[in-house]
This record gives structure tokens, C-alpha cells and sequence, in this order.
């Protein structure tokens, strides 16, 4: 299996290249549900040790349905996959780029969420034009398990948040540990208390609010992505929930620009449009840099090849 590695804000992604399952030709989500039901263990090989860890990002390219787009795209990590993801999509974008199939320019790509625009601005920075992403609940307050109450936004940008505006800790590189656990427990209790997304879906990622480090930032925060690793980045559809959710308060204008800081210090800069159906259209930019290409070994006597799963 043939795969590049990247990291997008010191994010990482490993695109696969060749030697991923075939899908099909289907409509995206049927291909990406047919990838999390018959395809874990190829998931897992490909992002968990001992070829990966659990913070990278899988992105299996497929061909689009849609012949203006450069590309279909899959994304998943150690546990299911993703409908969207800001972070890859820049990564994904820097990739084709250094394997030369897409040039600098505006480029889109198909995603089981919907197709997005990627405007490949200099050979690492991209501009991503997410889905339409909006608030859907307001102020949910939980109990939560030795911190007490906590309330936060629920909202969409491509993947599920609940967004907690001011951190109960410091949102310090030596707090990772603790804000893993915090962030952990919370979506414990956003469980508990059977707080959902639309149609029931489970939250998987949780994202915490403070001041930033970096004056010219506007804000800091901490992702617990669904695997249970942190988000290095500052989250591309994180902040697309985080646009919808300042829009709506009034607090951000269209076209007015957000530096949203990630926990190791990297920055987005971000803004929105108004779209169709009342929520925000966001536009992120970040910087990706291409760290290895390889191909993946499976022997068949490797009692890990499916990755460590513990
Ligand atoms: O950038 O959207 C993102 C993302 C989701 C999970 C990790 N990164």
C-alpha cells in the first residue's frame, strides 16, 4: 500500500495512495458507510501503531461522482469514518500537489458530506470553503463527573461538537494529560444525559475555549478528537462549528477574519458567509508540509498488521 504522509498544524494525515479497498462507484456516504462496516481493520492498519498512532487522520481517495471534482475523498481514523475533516483537506490538497496532480488554484473535492472548494494557494497554503455548518443547540448544560455543571454550544461544521467556551483549565501544552481527561469526561456526559446531534448522532468531538497565546489570535482551544488523541491543529470543522456558533451570537460578521490558535500553538485564519438554509459557509486557511512517503507492509505472519488494538 502506497501512502504520503503530512501534517497540517502539526496535525497528521497519511493519504492512501494506492492499494486501499474498492468501494464501488456508489454516492459517497454509501461508499464511506460500506468503508466503516466491511473495512475496519484496514482503517486501523493504516493509523494505529505500529505503522501509525492515533492522532492520524486516514484519507482514502476514491473517484468522485462528480466530474468537476478533482477527487472523491474518505476520511477515517482508528475508529470510524469522518465526514468531513478541515485539517486532511488542507493536508490532502498539499499531497496532490507534491505528487503533481493538481496545480495551484481552486480545485474541488468530494466528500461524503458534500463536495468542498480547496484553493491551493503557494504549494503548502490552502484555503478550504467547508459545507454549510450551523449551531443546533444553544447553552446545554451537563453535570459533569467531578468537575460539576458545564455548558456548551452544540454545533456542526462537517463532523459533530460540543463547544465549551470558556476552559474549566488552562489550555496549556502541560495540560494536555488533563484536558484530555476533562474533555474525555464531558463527552461521558453529554452520553449520559443523551445529548445528541440531529437524528441522534453521537458528539464525538468536544472543543474547549480560551484566550490565546499569539496576540494577533483571536482565540485558543483544545480538540478530543473520536479516537480519544488531541487535535494539534486548531480543527478545520471544529472551527467551522465555532463560526456558526459566533454568527449566531452576533459576534462575528460575514467576511470579518478569525485566528482561531490550536493547544501547540498553530493558527487558522478563518471567515464565514451566510448560507442557504441559515447557518454559515466557513472559509479556513492553514499551511500543510508533505514528512514522508512510503509503502505500508503487511506480512501475513505480523500478529499487528491490523494495527494494536487495545
Ligand atoms: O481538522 O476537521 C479537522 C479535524 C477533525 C478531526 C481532526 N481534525
Amino acid at each position: 500500500m502506497r501512502v504520503v504522509d503530512s501534517h497540517t498544524a502539526g496535525e497528521p494525515t497519511r493519504v492512501v495512495i494506492e492499494g486501499g479497498p474498492d468501494l464501488g462507484s456508489g454516492p459517497l456516504p454509501e461508499r464511506a458507510a460500506r468503508l466503516e462496516a466491511e473495512y475496519m481493520d484496514f482503517c486501523a492498519s493504516v493509523v494505529l501503531e505500529p505503522r501509525g498512532h492515533d492522532a492520524i487522520i486516514g484519507a482514502l481517495l476514491v473517484p468522485p461522482t462528480r466530474e468537476d471534482c478533482a477527487t472523491g475523498v474518505i476520511y477515517f481514523n482508528n475508529l470510524q469514518n469522518l465526514g468531513m475533516c478541515g485539517h486532511a483537506t488542507i493536508g490532502l490538497a498539499v499531497t496532490l500537489a507534491h505528487l503533481n496532480r493538481i496545480g495551484i488554484g481552486a480545485h474541488k473535492f468530494e466528500t461524503p458530506v458534500g463536495v468542498v472548494d480547496v484553493d491551493l494557494l503557494d504549494p503548502n497554503t490552502v484555503s478550504v470553503t467547508n459545507v454549510e455548518s450551523y449551531r443546533y443547540a444553544k447553552g446545554v448544560t451537563i453535570e459533569v463527573e467531578g468537575i460539576g455543571p458545564v455548558t456548551g454550544d452544540v454545533a456542526w461544521g462537517g463532523n459533530w461538537f460540543f463547544l465549551v467556551k470558556e476552559s474549566p483549565l488552562a489550555l496549556a501544552g502541560s495540560n494536555i494529560r488533563a484536558l484530555t481527561d476533562l474533555t474525555l469526561k464531558i463527552r461521558s456526559g453529554l452520553e449520559s444525559a443523551g445529548v445528541t446531534g440531529a437524528d441522534g448522532a453521537w458528539i464525538d468531538h468536544v472543543e474547549l475555549f480560551g484566550s490565546p497565546v499569539e496576540p494577533t489570535a483571536n482565540s485558543r482551544n483544545f480538540v478530543l478528537c473520536p479516537g480519544g488523541a488531541y487535535d494539534r491543529s486548531p480543527c478545520g470543522t471544529g472551527c467551522s462549528a465555532k463560526l456558526a456558533c459566533l454568527a449566531e451570537d452576533g459576534l462575528l460578521a460575514p467576511g470579518e477574519p478569525w485566528r482561531q490558535e490550536s493547544i501547540v500553538g498553530s493558527t487558522y485564519d478563518m471567515s464565514y458567509q451566510p448560507g442557504q438554509n441559515g447557518g454559515v459557509v466557513p472559509q479556513v486557511r492553514g499551511q500543510a508540509f508533505v514528512t514522508s512517503e512510503a509503502h505500508l507492509i503487511f506480512e501475513p505472519g505480523d500478529p499487528y498488521r491490523s494495527g494494536i488494538r487495545l
